[in-house]
């Protein structure tokens, strides 16, 4: 983390998937985030409101509405804010072409980084319909195989105990977070093509929670992470340097800060 009261401005900042409104959602993480961090034009790249949990269960701490008061804050500074509605943000969907304040609604957008290049802005979820198991890669991680490791333990301790033989879930899991790895790369495919299609250099969303700038080719797929678990954000400097800074860098297990420049 950066020196405290130590404000680092850049051009723009992508955030996505914060999921205001849930228990998951790391709220204070990313005030601390936003108080440090500073830019010209921020995008909020969906699912920043829960609103499917919200549905189910009201849950409002405080500290969510903190977060809207500095992105509204730094909006009134003079950051340019849009924001692209994701699947669990839908309810704003209807309203995208308008402005809410001074926070601008789109379904994506086109930005031209400080080099020139162009990338487009969108959630991810567009083509969860005709990708099989989806939802999986949300709810798949170290935390998850490890909860799964110990319900196998405890669930073949009681097979034995009723003379039934060794059955591994945890075997059954890895073949799940196998396939995983193929969604994201499935998932990856699919917004790469949607950046072709748009003639784009690179393309910027979010959606499965997995921070990333990798190249495909002539374009750049970059992902901006999620603020529930590994608390990310996607940056472009003012030379128009890409960068996902990482937040958590105790907990996560990928904590490296990843460079990359589009050229
Ligand atoms: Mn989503």
């Amino acid at each position: 983390m950066q020196d405290e009261g130590k404000t680092v401005k850049c051009r723009t900042i992508w955030l996505s998937d914060i999921h205001l409104g849930t228990r998951d959602c790391k709220a204070e993480f990313l005030i601390d985030f936003l108080r440090q961090y500073d830019a010209d034009k921020i995008y909020l790249v969906g699912d920043i409101i829960d609103g499917w949990s919200l549905k189910r269960q009201w849950y409002w701490p405080s500290t969510h509405s903190t977060v809207i008061q500095k992105i509204l804050r730094k909006s009134r500074k003079g950051t340019e804010v849009i924001f692209i509605p994701g699947n669990h943000d839908e309810f704003l969907r209807p309203y995208v072409g308008l402005e809410i304040g001074d926070i601008k609604l789109l379904r994506e957008d086109i930005h031209t980084t400080a080099d020139g290049k162009r990338l487009l802005i969108m959630h991810g979820d567009e083509f969860d319909s005709v990708m099989a198991y989806a939802k999986w890669i949300a709810h798949i991680g170290d935390y998850f195989y490890m909860q799964l490791l110990k319900v196998n333990r405890w669930l073949n301790n009681a097979r034995q105990k009723m003379g039934l033989s060794y059955w591994s879930l945890s075997a059954k899991v890895k073949y799940k977070v196998k396939s995983a790895v193929q969604i994201i790369s499935d998932f990856e495919h699919y917004i790469v093509d949607a950046a072709k299609r748009h003639q784009a250099d690179g393309v910027v969303c979010g959606h499965i929670h997995h921070a990333e700038i990798k190249p495909y080719g002539s374009i750049l797929y970059c992902n901006d992470g999620d603020w529930v678990e590994s608390c990310t954000a996607l940056v472009e400097w003012f030379d128009g340097r890409l960068e996902i800074i990482n937040w958590t860098k105790t907990d996560s297990p990928n904590n490296d800060e990843t460079q990359f420049s589009l050229s």
